[in-house]
């Protein structure tokens, strides 16, 4: 499973508290994107996830749960993302939430469906930031964050969240050259076709998410852009 996701380009993140519709949905799940993920960090409720799922699950695209909230999830996707909150300034979001998860979870928890990502949260304005009372790091916290991830957690992916606005595009170039074998994930702002390239030109995955919500057309037309 996890060699097919070396060669993923592309990711639709739907949030199970925003609405879409039954044609869009469509759109999206046919589009050519190698997985939707179903993720985001206010009024994640268990039905919302659900709802989503039973309506993706009429397609073949991957899907994947990234946990936010540890009462909303539910058996039946793909794959399950972990987050690991690299820059919050406290260790709850980096350690205590996934150690908790452990002790609940472990008995049924099937390690070929989960992927533990390594966040480095860089939008100030993001409710992710916020929420996980994160610390703007400089160029070189982050490419030490992204060595970090890969040589002393050996995480399967490195996610450089700008979550609402366009990031830097020299600095995922910077990130992707510490590392070799975790993958990078780049997700912020994507809202046309040239930003999708010029962010897929350095990350492995792009994540585009917001703009399904307020420029469907274009969110769309990112998918083959990069493919
Ligand atoms: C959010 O990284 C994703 O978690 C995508 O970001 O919503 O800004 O596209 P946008």
């Amino acid at each position: 499973m996890y060699k097919e996701m070396n060669e993923w380009k592309h990711i639709f993140k739907l949030d199970p508290a925003k609405e879409i519709t039954d044609e869009n949905l469509e759109k999206l799940c046919e589009s050519g994107t190698d997985a939707i993920i179903v993720g985001g960090t206010d009024n994640i409720t268990l039905d919302g996830v659900l709802d989503l799922l039973s309506r993706i699950r009429r397609f073949t695209v991957p899907c994947i749960l990234e946990i936010s909230d540890m009462d909303a999830i539910t058996p039946g996707f793909d794959f399950y993302f972990v987050p690991m909150v690299m820059n919050s300034t406290e260790k709850k979001w980096m350690m205590d939430i996934q150690h908790q998860a452990i002790k609940n979870y472990k008995d049924i928890m099937n390690w070929d469906e989960i992927f533990v990502e390594g966040y480095c949260i860089l939008n100030e304005e993001a409710k992710a930031f916020r929420k996980t009372n994160c610390e703007l790091p400089d160029t070189d916290d982050v490419t030490a964050y992204a060595f970090m991830v890969e040589h002393m957690f050996h995480l399967p992916i490195f996610y450089l969240e700008y979550s609402g606005t366009y990031g830097d595009a020299q600095l995922v170039r910077q990130v992707k050259n510490e590392l070799n074998n975790t993958l990078l994930f780049y997700g912020g702002g994507i809202e046309n076709s040239q930003q999708a390239v010029e962010m897929k030109e350095h990350a492995d995955v792009i994540i585009v998410g917001n703009s399904i919500y307020t420029d469907f057309k274009n969110a769309l037309k990112t998918v083959k852009a990069v493919k």
